[in-house]
């Protein structure tokens, strides 16, 4: 079975509560299209798209997909940077409830490959090129073509060399059956602790509640001009409420082509961006960045910061510096949010991580045997709710181990709740490194490590950054003969593994520290290879 759905009562619950209504997410714009034609959908540089503007692009190339031969069910993985060609293609999909796969444009031939295996995608949708550094997507496609057997197209918003040009993808509208609202609408890429990244299967009733309640929460509404900064593949920006919370309440998304102060400042002078999410390292920097910048960006009403710890001394500097409101959010591509409320006090935005989204988000705080800890000690969140999934894409076995037999979510995150029922993160028992929102997961990455000849074993951990919160240590046990691994990052990168994964520092090792039942112990070798703090660099 490829998903694992919600059981019977909860399913009639979560309709009941009316956050479940049945509507596929391709309505979404239809309805907009309908009630506000002439308002602005999309703005990207001198382009600008009205609702029935980006409507009538949606329908056109759903049509025109499916003259292709893509069909409702059919995986599709896309891997768009922030283009205007991202809003068509998600509705295109929706509409004919084919499933787009979400990837990062990070993403190189090690992790497309896997999507598209993993999925049996039959497209793949690419850029061209990368503006800031070259990079050619359309070589990547030719490589994850040659290994992946199930891809019968490649579609490039751009360029298209020898693939097929998405611009092209163009037939007159058609009706098409309504997919049904309870199946998946789209895939998307855990953060992950395997091996392999898992696939988050989202439904159109649960991803069309996450972005609603969400825009709800963060008081968004026609006036509102969302900035996509963060690539629009990641849930964060896309649903949280990202681009299409802005579109369901009839606001304007506006795309920013790279998340440096100088040119998201300017977009946000520009198109007088109101609200926008970024990562903690981003919100730092962007608060130093006023200093220098002299862009107008007073239209910026809200900051929402996510996808990493977010201390407390940054928090309190970025409302000042910005000029607007910060938002905390805890969330993940997995379903649960937690976001601080507008209008709360200034030390419980910078404290705590805020109220789960949704009343009936069922939040237990455990220790190692799932018994509920004493009111406010830390212990292991885990969760269900009417938008967190109930089991990964086609992965019955490590379901097993990553939900309990009553269906919650095991996050892997250590939280505390405060006496108002706030959720602080305290830390995490996942085995994974988050690079300032990045999540590398260590097995994958030790898996990569191993195949290099000199590595005997490997085993990757986090150590303290200043920027990054966090950066990747690969340490390394070496085979005979060898003393040094001077090639890794470049074999790494030969591997076809995104570059935020290629460790930031090695080090070799002659021995690992084990834990009383041998496996290796990762917060001792986190501490014996973390910089001494006492010592200055
Ligand atoms: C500490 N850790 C956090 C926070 C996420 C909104 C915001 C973020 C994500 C995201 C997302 C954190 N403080 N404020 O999907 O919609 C860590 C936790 C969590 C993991 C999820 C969204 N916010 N984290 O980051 O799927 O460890 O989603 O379990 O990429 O990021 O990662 P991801």
């Amino acid at each position: 079975m490829d998903v694992v759905s919600w059981p019977a009562e909860f399913v009639e619950r979560y309709r009941r509560a009316g956050y479940w209504r049945g509507r596929p997410l391709g309505d979404l714009l239809r309805d907009g299209a309908r009630e506000h034609p002439d308002a602005t959908a999309l703005l990207c540089g001198d382009l600008l798209w009205s609702y029935a503007e980006l409507d009538e692009r949606s329908d056109r190339l759903a049509a025109g997909l499916a003259e292709l031969g893509i069909r409702a069910g059919d995986r599709v993985v896309v891997q768009l940077p922030n283009v205007p060609e991202m809003l068509p293609l998600l509705f295109a999909l929706f509409r004919l409830g084919a499933l787009p796969v979400l990837g990062l444009p990070a993403y190189r031939s090690s992790e497309a490959v896997h999507l598209c295996l993993s999925t049996d995608a039959v497209a793949y949708v690419i850029p061209d090129t990368d503006p800031d550094t070259g990079f050619d997507y359309r070589r990547l496609a030719e490589e994850v073509r040659a290994k992946a057997p199930s891809l019968r197209h490649v579609l490039v918003a751009g360029e298209p060399g020898a693939h097929t040009p998405l611009h092209e993808i163009d037939a007159a509208p058609r009706p098409w059956p309504a997919p049904r609202a309870s199946d998946p609408a789209l895939l998307l890429v855990s953060g992950g602790t395997t091996g392999l990244p898992k696939l988050i299967p989202r439904t159109h009733d649960d991803y069309f509640y996450n972005l609603r309640a969400s825009a709800e929460v963060c008081g968004l509404d026609e006036n509102s001009v969302y900035l996509a900064v963060l690539p629009m593949g990641h849930n964060f920006p896309l649903a949280c409420p990202g681009v299409l919370g802005v579109l369901h309440v009839g606001g304007a998304v506006a795309l920013c082509p790279s998340p440096s102060p100088e040119v998201a400042f300017a977009a946000i002078e520009r198109f007088k961006a109101t609200v926008t999410a970024v990562v903690p390292p981003l919100a730092a920097l962007w608060s130093q960045a006023v200093q220098w910048n002299t862009a107008d960006i007073s239209s910026l009403d809200l900051l929402q910061v996510g996808g990493a710890r977010l201390s407390p001394d940054t928090a309190r500097l970025i409302g000042p510096a910005l000029g607007c409101e910060l938002q905390q959010v805890f969330g993940m591509a997995e379903g649960l949010l937690s976001y601080t409320r507008r209008g709360d006090d200034g030390e419980t935005v910078a404290t705590t991580q805020g109220l789960p989204l949704c009343p009936d988000d069922e939040i237990r705080i455990v220790d190692e045997a799932d018994r509920d800890v004493p009111p406010g000690a830390v212990g292991s969140l885990i969760t269900r709710g009417p938008y967190t999934l109930r089991g990964y894409y086609r992965a019955p076995t490590h379901n097993l181990r990553a939900f309990t037999p009553d269906g919650f979510y095991r996050t892997g995150d250590l939280v505390r709740l405060t006496p108002e029922g706030r959720l602080v993160v305290e830390g995490r028992e996942k085995d994974l490194v988050n690079r300032g929102g990045d999540k590398v997961s260590a097995d994958e990455l030790q898996n990569h490590l191993r195949a290099h000849p000199a590595v005997l074993d490997a085993a990757v951990v986090p150590v303290p950054d200043p920027y990054l919160g966090e950066r990747t240590c690969a340490c390394l046990l070496l085979r005979e003969g060898y003393d040094d691994v001077p090639d890794m990052a470049a074999f790494l990168h030969d591997r076809g593994l995104a570059a935020y994964k290629i460790p930031d520092v090695v080090r070799i090792c002659h021995s690992f520290p084990l834990t009383s039942v041998g496996k290796v112990d990762k917060r001792e070798l986190a501490r014996s290879v973390a910089p001494d703090p006492g010592a200055t660099a």
